[in-house]
């Protein structure tokens, strides 16, 4: 057990189904008791040893499950961000291939905006620029403040057939 003072909060290691034995917050309300990321995900420990604090940053000893045991910085401001980012998605894109192979899709990127993390990262399952196949793609989005929390938004891109290559009628 670690006490962040003059937060009035207590850092400690805590186990449940959910989520392996990982790292807890509490302040000492129900509420305010949660899981603090959870650096290995799923139901894998992470086995976390607070180390020391220096300013808004506690060192925890922690393992991911594929890096091994690591040292790992947590920001004691973002401790108390548990609201994910929201996420602007750009309008469903069309674009017209060439010939009867999709052909790269470029569209402008979602933007994000956080309450306590200026820039969160945004990640895409299709980048603007892949090569989409002919019909309806459903992009998926991925928001990400400093904390960790995580918002999930959909676009669509849609490649149509070339209209010179559409069959005529006969
Ligand atoms: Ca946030």
């Amino acid at each position: 057990m670690f006490a962040l003072e003059p937060e009035g909060r207590l850092l400690f290691a805590a186990s449940d189904a959910r989520g392996g034995l990982a790292l807890w917050v509490s302040d000492g309300t129900e509420t305010g008791t949660r899981m603090v990321g959870d650096i290995a995900p799923g139901a894998r420990s992470s086995n976390p040893w607070i180390i020391s604090r220096s300013g808004d940053a506690v060192f925890v000893g922690a393992d991911d499950g594929i890096h091994g045991f690591e040292l790992w910085r947590l920001s004691v401001r973002l401790l108390d961000d548990i609201t994910p980012p929201t996420v602007k998605c750009p309008a469903d894109v069309t674009a017209e291939a060439v010939g009867s192979l999709g052909a790269p899709v470029t569209y402008e990127g979602a933007s994000a905006s956080d309450d306590l993390t200026p820039k969160p990262t945004l990640a895409y399952s299709h980048a603007p620029g892949s090569v989409f196949p002919i019909g309806k793609t459903r992009v998926g989005v991925v928001a990400r403040d400093g904390a960790g929390n995580l918002l999930l938004g959909w676009m669509s891109a849609r490649r149509r057939r070339a209209s010179s290559s559409r069959p005529r009628g006969a």
